[in-house]
């Protein structure tokens, strides 16, 4: 297919799609010319007199598009508890999220790649060794970019255990462990620059037994020189991308694959044989104009047990100082299908996400510069493996037009999909078999079977269990990433959305808007019931916990000097100590309160620390003591009807 055909085709459905004239035609602007701004900047104002938000008033009825929509039943009164977590990346903020699922309510940020004072993360010593710090000891790094969250499996559905999400701008990945809430685990990724999709494996494909996640899949964004130590700068046909695989317990990288073009997000089967990236620069272009220049690029197929075995027999080399083994998963290295380690399945044009159906039979590819979604059926995939299929094409079983700049696709378990149209403004539903039966050749079928709008341009979404066996058709929320006129203005940075979508029934049903702090971009939403969280930290698992009020003391060994200190409402267990200007520090600082959220925070003014230790947790924190005089050492946390005189003096005396 030919440019033209390409926007002959968007012309087509923009004709299909009149009333949303003003953004598509921008959109065309858009795609015809130079404009990236694609549709940015035409969002549609709400017709007078409409509801701008559904959720405001609770059990009332509002006008919300044609639709007539009752938030009272999804509603969560107060002391009632909402049946998910929503588990959500923070964007740029470095951290994720964890949101209620119908409420919206916001329930806890978990910082990751970023500071945060309220938990003190980034300033305990605990927190730092996590992060990971340069030799003069400051922090490696202070920003992260987190897109994506999942979870561990079991048996194909969440287990609770663990979270893992990107760090795209210095490709490193975390892990949340999920009985705390709290990251446990940063680690680089090397070889790599803008790490962005991520993906758990859902089994073992080498051992039945291994029925819950032991891999974690990592792609690789920006094409780079391996090493990118200077050579081959000027020569982009020479850089390349890397897929890694990282040991979901331990956290080291196991290997890694060269790939030709780029990936962009990752999904995984439900029989942990494949995994598949989009790839949306098969040009190896530089700028935007080169990377949208083919009429098809790619999703590839990673065969895990190959390239595992190819591991094993020292087929592998490794790139600069790195000792990760690399396999070579490049075109011209997997020529003879029965031998090769990667599928590259040709998918129009820059396509965005990649999302493994719940039956586990296909992944489904957004086409984002393509008005289509192709489905890739796993089956087909193996039997090109096998040789018993020529063309890696020949996997494709449905294309549908489903509209304007699709990005991502969730499921309800019934067969249906549904898919974000970023330009469009809308999502989507449409019906997997009848995608195939019009692929094959059905003219009567139409795979489309409802439409809403959203506000505005959605990126990911995502269905509740939607990633999991136990996907149950009940919710779908889009992830939107602009809303001028749907909250009230906070200045010239606006709140983004998350749009709550009821998808039980036949239509879907928009339910609520919830404002969200810029910019989530992936989330999973989980039932309740697979999270058990611990409610009071173990005292015995930080080694320096001071475990009795009796144990509080200050150690000196020359300059360096312990406070080993206890925190019980209302009171430190030292109400006062005494250091020397120039000592280095260290304050470790255990809760002996058992009480469930009897929270105490330490703060001291003029050294910048600032931490919180819950019941039974220890944490600790290293400064220099550099001033002389009256320190007072407060609690930040209300804890107490004698919260505000719960303080130590901490004394510096003049050297
Ligand atoms: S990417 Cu954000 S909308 Cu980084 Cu998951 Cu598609
Ligand atoms: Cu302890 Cu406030
Ligand atoms: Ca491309």
């Amino acid at each position: 297919m030919t440019s033209s055909d390409w926007k002959e085709k968007i012309i087509t459905s923009l004709q299909d799609a009149g009333r949303r004239k003003f953004l598509n035609t921008a959109a065309l602007a858009g795609l015809a010319g130079t404009g990236l701004s694609v549709g940015l900047s035409s969002c549609k104002k709400p017709e007078p007199g409409a509801a701008v938000s559904g959720a405001g008033k609770i059990g009332a009825t509002h006008a919300l598009g044609s639709s007539n929509v009752t938030y009272g039943e999804f509603e969560v009164p107060p002391g009632q508890l909402d049946q998910y977590y929503t588990f959500s990346s923070g964007g740029h903020s470095g951290e994720a999220r964890v949101y209620g699922c119908p409420s919206g309510r916001l329930f806890k940020r978990i910082p990751i790649f970023n500071l945060d004072c309220e938990s003190g993360w980034g300033i305990t010593n605990e927190s730092r060794a996590i992060l990971g710090a340069r030799a003069d000891g400051s922090l490696k790094y202070t920003t992260g970019d987190t897109h994506h969250v999942h979870g561990s499996y079991t048996d194909g559905t969440y287990d609770g255990k663990y979270l893992w999400t990107n760090d795209k701008i210095h490709s490193r990945l975390a892990r949340i462990r999920l009985d705390y809430m709290v990251c446990d685990k940063i680690i680089d990724i090397p070889n790599v620059q803008g790490f962005h999709g991520i993906f758990p494996d859902k089994r073992d494909p080498l051992d039945p037994k291994i029925n819950h996640t032991t891999r974690v899949f990592c792609g690789q964004e920006f094409h780079v020189p391996q090493p990118n130590d200077g050579r081959d700068e000027n020569d982009p046909k020479k850089y390349y991308c890397i897929f890694t695989c990282v040991d979901a317990e331990s956290m080291k990288v196991r290997w890694q694959c060269k790939v030709d073009g780029n990936l962009d997000l990752v999904a995984t089967s439900y029989d942990g044989t494949l995994a598949g990236s989009n790839q949306y620069n098969t040009e190896n272009g530089v700028t935007y104009e080169e990377m949208m220049s083919a009429e098809r690029d790619a999703c590839v197929l990673f065969n895990i047990a190959r390239i595992e075995a190819a591991i094993q027999s020292g087929r592998h080399y490794t790139i600069g100082d790195s000792k990760v083994p690399v396999v070579d998963g490049t075109k011209d290295a997997n020529k003879d299908p029965k031998t090769a380690l990667t599928c590259y399945v040709p998918v129009p044009k820059n396509p965005h996400g990649v999302n493994a159906t719940p039956d586990g039979k296909y992944f489904v590819c957004s086409g984002k510069l393509s008005p289509t979604t192709t489905v890739i059926d796993l089956g087909l995939v193996h039997k090109w493996f096998d040789g018993a299929l020529k063309d890696p094409r020949d996997t494709v079983v449905a294309e549908p037009e489903v509209g304007l700049g699709p990005l991502h696709t969730g499921f309800d378990g019934r067969g249906n999909a549904y898919t974000t149209l970023f330009l469009d403004s809308q999502i989507v539903k449409w019906n997997i078999d009848k995608a195939i039966a019009q692929f094959k050749g059905d003219k009567q079928v139409d795979p489309i079977l409802d439409r809403i709008d959203v506000h505005y341009q959605p990126g990911h979404g995502f269905t509740s269990m939607g990633e999991t066996r136990e996907v149950d058709g009940k919710f779908f929320i889009s992830g939107n990433k602009f809303t001028k006129d749907r909250f009230l203005p906070v200045g010239p940075r606006h709140p983004d959305q998350e749009q709550l979508i009821d998808i039980s029934g036949d239509k879907m049903r928009l339910i609520a808007d919830h404002s969200v702090d810029p910019e989530p971009h992936d989330s999973i939403i989980v039932k309740r019931d697979k999270i058990r969280t611990r409610q009071i930290n173990d005292l015995n698992e930080h080694p320096l916990a001071v475990k009795d009020a009796k144990d509080c003391r200050v150690e000196r060994k020359g300059k360096k000097v312990t406070v080993h200190l206890t925190s019980q409402a209302p009171a430190f267990g030292l109400r006062e100590f005494t250091v020397r200007q120039g000592d280095e520090v260290t304050i470790i600082l255990t809760n002996l309160d058992k009480v469930e959220d009897l929270t105490h925070g330490l703060a001291i003014p003029m050294y910048d620390i600032n931490f919180v230790v819950n019941p039974q947790q220890t944490k600790s924190v290293t400064f220099k003591a550099d001033r002389p005089g009256v320190n007072w050492v407060y609690c930040t946390n209300f804890c107490h009807a004698l919260h505000l005189e719960m303080r130590s003096r901490m004394l510096v005396e003049q050297a």
